[in-house]
C-alpha cells in the first residue's frame, strides 16, 4: 500500500516522528524555507494535515490542499484551525481531549501556589544571599480556604476544581449553563470575579469567549486578586490586563498563553506581579506521549476506514 501523504505543520518529539514516518509520507511544512512554494508543490497530494494546538491550520493552507480529508490536531484546542473552511469542504477535524486534563490542572494549581506564595522570589532571596543580609522574606498571601472562580467548567476546569477542593477552597464557576458539579454556578463572569481571590480561565477559545475576561472582569477581581490563564490568550483582553497589572488595579496574574506567542508583549517582562510560563501546561513526557499516540490513532483510523476516535468535526 502506498503511504498516505500528510502535511506536518510543526515538529513533534522523536518518539512521535519515527512512527509517523513509518506509517505515512510526511511533508514537513515547518522545515520549508519558502512555505508558499512548498505548499503549492505538495498541496495537491496532501490527504491529511497533522498539526498542533498552537499552530492549527489556516484557510490558505487548507485551500492549498484540494484533496484534504482530515486535520488531526495534537492538542485539545482547535481554535487555530479554520473550522468554517473545514465545514465547507466536509473535512474532518480531530483533537486530543482528556489525556491532558490532569497536567493542565496541575500546572494551573502550581501557578496559583507559585504566584501566591512568591516561590520564585523566595528562591532568589536565598540564592542572592538576601536571607542572611536582609532577614526574612516578605510575607505572602494564603491559598488554603480562599475563594476560587473557574471560568469554563469543562474537563480541565473540573480537574482544577477537584484539586482546589484539597485546599479547602470555596469554589464557584461560570459556564454556558450550570453543570452537575458541587460548586456554586455564577453565570456572569464579572460576578464570578467579584467573589474570587483566584480566577482560573479554563474555557474553550472561540468567537463567543473572545475577551470574556474583559476590563470589567479584571476590575472585579481587583487589587488582591490573581488571574490564572491556562486556556488561550484570546480569552483575555490582554491590553486591559497589562494596564491593570501596571496600575495595581489587578493584584497579579499567572499566564501560560500570550497573544503572538512565543513573542509576547514586552510590557509583561517589566512586571514583577506576573508569573510567565511558555505554553507548557500539557508539557510532560507522559501527556505528550499520549497526545502523540491519539493524534496518530486518528490518522490511522481514517486511512484504515475505522471510526475516528476523538472528533471535533
Ligand atoms: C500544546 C495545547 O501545548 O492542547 C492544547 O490545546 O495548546 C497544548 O496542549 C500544543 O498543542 C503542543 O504544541
Amino acid at each position: 500500500m502506498t503511504k498516505p501523504h500528510i502535511l506536518q505543520v510543526g515538529s513533534y518529539p522523536e518518539w512521535d516522528q519515527v512512527p509517523l514516518d513509518a506509517a505515512f509520507q510526511m511533508h514537513r511544512y515547518f522545515e520549508a524555507a519558502d512555505k508558499p512554494a512548498f505548499l503549492a508543490q505538495v498541496g495537491p497530494q496532501i490527504q491529511a494535515i497533522a498539526t498542533r494546538g498552537d499552530l492549527g491550520a489556516k484557510a490558505d493552507m487548507i485551500a492549498a490542499c484540494p484533496n484534504l480529508k482530515l486535520i488531526s490536531v495534537y492538542g485539545v484546542g482547535y481554535d487555530a484551525v479554520d473550522l468554517d473552511a473545514c465545514r465547507a469542504r466536509g473535512i474532518h477535524v480531530t483533537n486530543t481531549p482528556n489525556v491532558l486534563n490532569e497536567d493542565c490542572a496541575d500546572l494551573a494549581v502550581a501557578m496559583m501556589l507559585t504566584g501566591s506564595r512568591g516561590i520564585i522570589g523566595a528562591s532568589d532571596w536565598v540564592r542572592s544571599g538576601a536571607w542572611a543580609t536582609k532577614g526574612s522574606y516578605p510575607l505572602q498571601r494564603r491559598v488554603s480556604g480562599a475563594r476560587a472562580g473557574i471560568l469554563g467548567m469543562g474537563r480541565i476546569g473540573a480537574a482544577v476544581a477537584k484539586r482546589l477542593e484539597g485546599f479547602g477552597m470555596d469554589i464557584a464557576y461560570s459556564a454556558r449553563a450550570a453543570k452537575a458539579a458541587p460548586y456554586a454556578f455564577i453565570a456572569d463572569p464579572v460576578a464570578l470575579a467579584a467573589r474570587s481571590d483566584f480566577l482560573f480561565v479554563t474555557a474553550i477559545a472561540n468567537a463567543e469567549t473572545r475577551h470574556i475576561v474583559n476590563a470589567d472582569v479584571i476590575a472585579a477581581l481587583g487589587p488582591h486578586g490573581m488571574l490564572i490563564n491556562i486556556s488561550r490568550a484570546g480569552n483575555i483582553d490582554e491590553l486591559a490586563l497589562l494596564d491593570a497589572l501596571e496600575s495595581g488595579n489587578l493584584g497579579s496574574a499567572a499566564l501560560d498563553v500570550f497573544e503572538g506567542e512565543p513573542n509576547l508583549n514586552p510590557r509583561f517582562l517589566a512586571l514583577s506581579n506576573v508569573l510567565l510560563q511558555p505554553h507548557h501546561a500539557s508539557g510532560t513526557y507522559q501527556t505528550r506521549a499520549a497526545m502523540g499516540a491519539l493524534m496518530r490513532e486518528n490518522l490511522l483510523a481514517y486511512f484504515t476506514d475505522k471510526p475516528l476516535l476523538t472528533t471535533v468535526l
